[in-house]
């Protein structure tokens, strides 16, 4: 019998519809209140920034941030769910306007690994062992501005000193080339994992790869993914969709390309993922013209398509596929893909 997968998303999943040209357009639906939509959107994992779970974590100390840690794991535990990651959200406080870890301001890369040590306190809290690190303004607007050598070991450096915080976490890199940042440091999921070779203790430090991210590269999202997995360091999944080169769009799974969406599916099955026991994350948006009554479809309906193609994946026949590799004939698997998509 194949394994299960399971699903999980953020609170950032369901909001308000704000863009960078207009306001938001939804009411805020509450913590709690997410929290109560999971399950019924067929959801167990629910994915964290650190002030998702502890609001103004700067403004608190450790002890009160462990406190309110466990008390959103009870009201975790009360819903039948259960923390997936913590993610440092370094992007929003003054202190990393221009980046966290690789700020040229020394007090400002101060600030960022102590800010990542309190993540991984509120992980331990939340009962999860693992923390992503997207690292949004780890970059530059002008090449000239940071230096650029210095600023990767000091990505190193901090990685290294989170690790050594917290003996126990894992640390999965959420690779993205640009958005907000002209470039950002480690673009593709090969830069990850180069970096976590050299990390201090390397088996702790893996990746999350993002479709809309990885196409973002001029990447296919299913061989970012084949890379990570072919080295047991696919820790975690941001599965979208993205139509071409523009801003992050975080569609529906599929919505933009379905067999590019059937591939990734397809590689998670052949990797054994769900064997992994990790989740699958949807990092999905609401288009903003949709109404607040409706607003969480998107998340149910890219499982929904999720579920549907790796339906597909599991009853493609295996046999044609073999016959077809051996006669080295392309043009016929590639009709027989696109049949079995198409349902003829
Ligand atoms: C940014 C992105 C974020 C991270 C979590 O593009 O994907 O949602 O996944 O902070
Ligand atoms: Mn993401």
């Amino acid at each position: 019998m194949p394994v299960d997968y399971h699903f999980s998303f953020g609170p950032w999943n369901i909001h308000e519809g704000a863009d960078p040209f207009g306001p938001t357009v939804r009411p805020t639906v509450t913590f709690a209140k997410k929290l109560k939509a999971y399950k019924q959107l067929g959801f167990d994992g629910v994915q964290f920034h650190d002030d998702d779970a502890v609001p103004q974590v700067d403004s608190k100390t450790a002890a009160q941030v462990r406190k309110e840690a466990k008390a959103v794991r009870k009201m975790l535990a009360g819903e039948g769910l259960v923390a997936e990651f913590v993610a440092p959200r370094l992007w929003e406080d003054p202190r990393g306007i221009d980046g966290g870890y690789t700020a040229n301001d020394p007090k400002a890369r101060r600030w960022a690994i102590d800010r990542s040590k309190r993540a991984a306190d509120i992980a331990r809290e939340l009962g999860c062992d693992l923390m992503v690190l997207w690292l949004a303004r780890e970059g530059t607007y002008i090449r000239e501005s940071k230096p650029a050598i210095n600023a990767h070991r000091w990505l190193l450096e901090a990685i290294n000193a989170i690790l050594k915080h917290d003996p126990k976490i894992r640390i999965a890199i959420e690779p993205k080339p640009n958005e907000p940042m002209d470039h950002a440091y480690i673009p593709t999921i090969g830069h990850a994992l180069a970096l976590a070779s050299r990390a201090c203790d390397p088996k702790r430090v893996g990746g999350l790869i993002e479709t809309a991210h990885a196409i973002l590269a001029g990447l296919d999202p299913s061989d970012e993914m084949a890379f990570a997995l072919s080295a047991g360091k696919l820790w975690s999944v941001h599965l979208n969709d993205q139509n071409g080169l523009k801003f992050d769009q975080d569609k529906t799974f599929g919505s933009a390309n379905l067999r590019r969406a059937f591939d990734q599916v397809w590689v998670l099955e052949q990797g054994g993922y769900p064997q992994t026991g990790a989740f699958v994350g949807l990092d999905v948006k609401a288009m903003r013209t949709q109404k607040a009554e409706s607003a969480t479809l998107h998340l149910a309906n890219s499982r929904r398509v999720f579920l549907a193609l790796l339906d597909k994946a599991r009853s493609f026949d295996m046999d044609l596929w073999r016959q077809c590799i051996g006669d080295r004939d392309y043009e016929t698997l590639d009709l027989a893909i696109l049949e079995h998509l198409m349902g003829v």
